[in-house]
């Protein structure tokens, strides 16, 4: 574990805020997380159950006290549902944030969301070709409503399969078929693993872990990829373009808006208003320079990979970015938002505002936004963030922003390799390139914060290994300045050549959460050209301080894509020996990837470097000794 006496954060700014909250005696994470000591055993292994009130239960891992529940279920039972829960609330989550935006989809389409557009029409039919919508002589908004209708049909049970599936290679979607995991509908998976887990149904681990694949598939393959589709659709495919990252990105004269949370239905509209002359002859008139907006988390990825929006930092730089005192408003929709953010708001002049219907926190003011009147909401509540931007007192912004490249779509990506994914595989073959690694997640304060993000980061761009990441990864390693193009000379020889040639950052910044879809769209598009499977290819995922239920199904769409991933954080699976093997060596043989738990990045390093060398060698490519 973490030691508390240390620097909280491998980041300058991270320290130097978390110091002034400590001055200023401001609870944060780091102490809510202590006061927690010694967190539950039970809990951690994955032994306890809350299921039900004959319970709650605990399981005795030391074999002396009661080894099953009240119900009966022993360990493994026990584990396995408590982790299927957890991917079925992150899939639930993902997925509900892709209705969202089909839902934003069928309104515009409808004329009923005024402020929202179709930015991107050949996103829109080729998206529309997918789901054989037909567009032959169809107006643009007729296709959209249909693209919309065809999509809500993923998230039921009309279906046999939840239709992006078909991007994956052919070998894939077989195997899903005959392992009996090709997700059938968005909502049908996430509803039938509460079921399978409620008492009494599902009582065999392992069907229940592989219901737990398809109910991952059901949001990697689904809501997730609906919504980075229908996003890119309604606001642009993100291309590179030039930010800047850190609490430096904060601006004394400026009225400051920090968006946070995750569906950019709240975030463009905001950055719109934002760009608004009624609203910026306000902030003049108030004696502002302008307004600045800035992202936390996803909805600045969002915002960051389409506008080029400033990042302020991720999920454990949520606190301390209120203690500057420069923040004038922060503006939240859903995931990720701690709770305790107005509190801490509180002790300065900032004001928070939420903005969904689902998602409210104690403090906030409550906005509510809706694609009729999202365009509306956004120019008042920025409109109060002005009025806010005078009653600012003492403020403290540490440090300069640190430059990045953001805006690595799968479109860009192949653009920059020329149209096609023919150069970045002859990298592959010659060697000149290893392979690649999405590195994926959030922060956690049980690690240093973004300490095994950039030594991860650091240690597989050394070794000539191409890295993409998104989420809370994408911001620390942009701290880190791994995101400019000259970036490159921290690459290995091979790697640093190529980047210098195509101008890009060794480090790729595909987006946020939901983005990792992206990363399946890639790997379908090496894995097809190749004419092999996802599981055949030298790449690996991370997830190298994850906390949150979303992390886990991602985790667990991507291995039962074919990607052995590496956790940081052990998942709360060690009470049962069946489960932690089977999903570090036995689904090796079911869909050719396995989970592999490493806390430390420097090992973590050496173990996907070994991991590609094989895959590598199995490719019949040159493959290296990894010492
Ligand atoms: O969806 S990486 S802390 S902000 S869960 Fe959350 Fe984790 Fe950050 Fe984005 Ni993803």
């Amino acid at each position: 574990m973490f030691d508390p006496k240390a620097n909280v954060s491998v980041t300058e700014d991270g320290n130097r805020l978390y110091a002034r909250a400590r001055q200023e005696n401001i609870e944060t994470v780091w102490e809510r997380h202590q006061a927690q000591q010694p967190q539950c055993g039970f809990c951690d292994m994955g032994l306890s159950c809350r299921i039900c009130i004959m319970g709650p239960c605990r399981i005795d891992p030391f074999g002396e006290g009661p080894q099953t529940g009240v119900c009966g279920a022993d360990a493994d039972i026990v584990v396995a549902r408590n982790l299927c829960r957890m991917i079925a609330a992150g899939a639930a989550s993902h997925s509900d944030h892709g209705r969202d935006l089909v839902e934003v989809l069928a309104k515009v389409a409808r004329g009923q969301a005024p402020g929202y557009k179709i930015r991107d029409e050949a996103k829109l039919k080729r998206l529309a070709a997918e789901y054989g919508v037909a567009v032959e002589g169809k107006e643009v908004l007729q296709i959209a409503g249909a693209l919309a209708d065809a999509m809500m049909e993923d998230y039921g049970m009309r279906r046999k399969a939840v239709q992006l599936v078909d991007r994956a290679p052919k070998k894939r979607r077989e195997l899903w078929e005959k392992v009996g995991i090709t997700p059938r509908g968005i909502d049908r998976e996430t509803s039938e693993m509460m079921h399978r887990t409620h008492m009494g149904v599902d009582n065999g681990w392992v069907s229940l872990l592989l219901q737990g694949m398809r109910n991952a598939l059901s949001d990697g393959w689904g809501g997730s990829m609906i919504a980075t589709e229908v996003s890119d659709i309604l606001f642009g495919v993100p291309t590179p373009r030039a930010t800047q990252v850190n609490a430096g990105v904060l601006k004394a004269d400026q009225v400051n808006i920090a968006v946070h949370g995750h569906n950019p239905v709240v975030s463009e509209m905001i950055s719109k208003a934002c760009m608004s002359k009624e609203l910026l002859d306000l902030a003049k008139q108030k004696g502002a320079q302008g307004i600045n907006l800035v992202g936390l988390c996803c909805t600045g990825n969002e915002v960051l990979m389409r506008r080029g929006i400033a990042m302020a930092g991720n999920h454990l730089m949520t606190e301390l970015i209120l203690t500057t005192g420069a923040v004038d408003m922060m503006i939240v929709d859903y995931q990720c938002i701690m709770p305790s953010l107005a509190k801490v708001a509180a002790c300065y002049h900032t004001k928070m505002i939420s903005t969904s219907d689902k998602a409210h926190f104690p403090g906030m003011e409550h906005h509510e936004f809706h694609p009729h009147n999202a365009e509306e909401k956004a120019m008042a509540v920025v409109r109060a963030a002005v009025e806010n931007f005078s009653k600012r007192r003492d403020v403290y912004i540490p440090g300069k922003p640190q430059a990045a490249v953001g805006g690595f779509s799968v479109e860009a990506i192949l653009g920059a390799l020329g149209g096609t994914a023919a150069p970045l595989l002859d990298a592959v073959k010659a060697g000149r390139i290893r392979g690649a690694v999405g590195i994926v997640g959030c922060n956690n304060p049980k690690i240093q914060h973004d300490q095994n993000h950039r030594v991860l980061t650091r240690r597989l761009i050394e070794n000539d290994i191409l890295v993409v990441d998104t989420g809370c990864v994408a911001v620390a390693n942009a701290k880190a300045g791994f995101k400019v193009p000259e970036a490159a000379e921290l690459a290995g020889p091979g790697l640093k050549a190529i980047c210098q040639a195509l101008k890009i950052p060794p480090v790729l910044h595909m987006g946020s959460c939901v983005d990792n879809v992206r990363i399946l769209v890639l790997l379908s598009a090496l894995a097809d050209a190749l004419g092999v499977d996802i599981s055949d290819l030298p790449v690996a995922g991370s997830a190298p301080e994850w906390y949150s239920e979303k992390a886990v199904t991602i985790g667990v769409y991507f291995v039962a894509s074919g990607v052995t991933t590496h956790l940081g954080p052990m998942p709360p699976i060690a009470g049962s020996m069946n489960v932690v093997n089977l999903l570090t060596q036995g689904l090796n043989d079911v869909v050719g990837a396995t989970f592999a738990v490493e806390p430390d990045p420097e090992k973590a390093a050496l173990f996907i470097r070994r991991h590609i060398e094989a895959k590598r060698k199995a490719l019949g490519l040159d493959a290296r000794e990894v010492m």
